[in-house]
């Protein structure tokens, strides 16, 4: 038996929720064009005869601009702590070594694969064959490969030179659990992904969801979830006209949640104005960060 803690690093934006979704099968981190969508440590747990891989993707590596980003640095590090193994993802797009200065810094204890995702996007072959060679020099890095996390492509590749790092050992968690995380946070998230995805520019960077209840009745789940924000003019812009984006907003997540849960869903959402409560460690810690 085998088993083990593979945790994902990279640069906003790389494909480290999308990776760990296909790597999974299921939606568990939310996904966006936009980066800093990721703000928590999420693990992920892979059970299969002979293995069970802990999965963890990570919020991208930045600088910390208020404390929010330290929570989310925080979450980084404790990935570098107990990592068996490092997935180190960058978008093959990017000009050679532009994250090797990110990688360095980690100074990782574990073996590393170095993962070159979007290979989708390149138009000639030839064109990884440049990262290809600089990453294989580099000390901290065991192995390279190129993969389409969106496409699906490369990942049995991917897990047979995982499978390789992995240590053996008994498996951490009993059960078919997917997550050590709870519904409630999975719901919040959900939600968060529809507010990245209808609003633009500042907003979603300002915002975040707490679920207040998650309550099992007889035919559905009953949801009420608070959408913080830091500013009046950000609740009305939420709310829309007449309280037509909130709807919407509602309609979106209700369908995603209902589709993660395979229950029937009742879906209450509230704006709450929080100023600067991304700089204030309370309401962080209420939140959840
Ligand atoms: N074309 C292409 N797009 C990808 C691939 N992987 C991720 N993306 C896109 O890149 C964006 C960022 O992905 P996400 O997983 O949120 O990146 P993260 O910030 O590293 O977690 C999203 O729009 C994804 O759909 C890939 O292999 N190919
Ligand atoms: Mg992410």
């Amino acid at each position: 038996m085998k088993a083990g803690f593979v945790n994902i690093f990279g640069k906003p934006n790389a494909g480290k929720s999308t990776l760990l979704n296909a790597l999974i099968g299921e939606k568990m981190a939310i996904v966006s064009p936009k980066v800093q969508t990721t703000r928590h440590r999420i693990k992920a747990i892979l059970n299969e005869p002979g293995y069970q891989i802990i999965f963890s993707d990570t919020p991208g590596i930045i600088e910390p601009k208020y404390k929010l980003h330290e929570k989310m640095m925080q979450a980084v590090r404790s990935s570098l702590e107990d990592a068996d193994l490092a997935l180190l993802l960058v978008d093959a797009r990017e000009p050679v070594g532009e994250s090797h200065e990110i990688f360095q810094s980690l100074r990782l204890k574990a073996p590393a694969i170095l993962v070159l995702n979007k290979t989708d996007l390149l138009k000639k072959p030839a064109e990884l064959d440049a990262l290809i060679a600089f990453y294989k020099s580099q000390p901290y890095v065991k192995d390279v490969i190129g993969i389409s996390a969106l496409e699906k492509k490369g990942l049995e590749t991917l897990l047979e030179k995982i499978l390789t790092y992995l240590p053996e050992g008994e498996p951490f968690y009993q059960g078919d659990d997917l997550s050590d995380l709870p519904m409630k946070f999975f719901v919040g998230e959900i939600i968060r992904e529809k507010i990245f995805q209808l609003f633009q520019e500042e907003l979603p960077y300002h915002t975040t969801v707490l679920v207040q209840a998650f309550k099992e009745k007889s035919t559905l789940v009953k949801i009420s979830a608070d959408i913080i924000v830091q500013r009046e003019t950000q609740k009305g812009i939420i709310l829309g006209e007449g309280g037509k984006m909130i709807r919407q907003l509602g309609t979106l997540a209700r369908q995603d949640i209902e589709a993660f849960i395979g229950q029937k869903v009742f879906l209450e959402l509230f704006v709450k104005v929080r100023p600067k409560w991304r700089d204030n460690d309370l309401y962080l810690r209420e939140y959840g960060y």
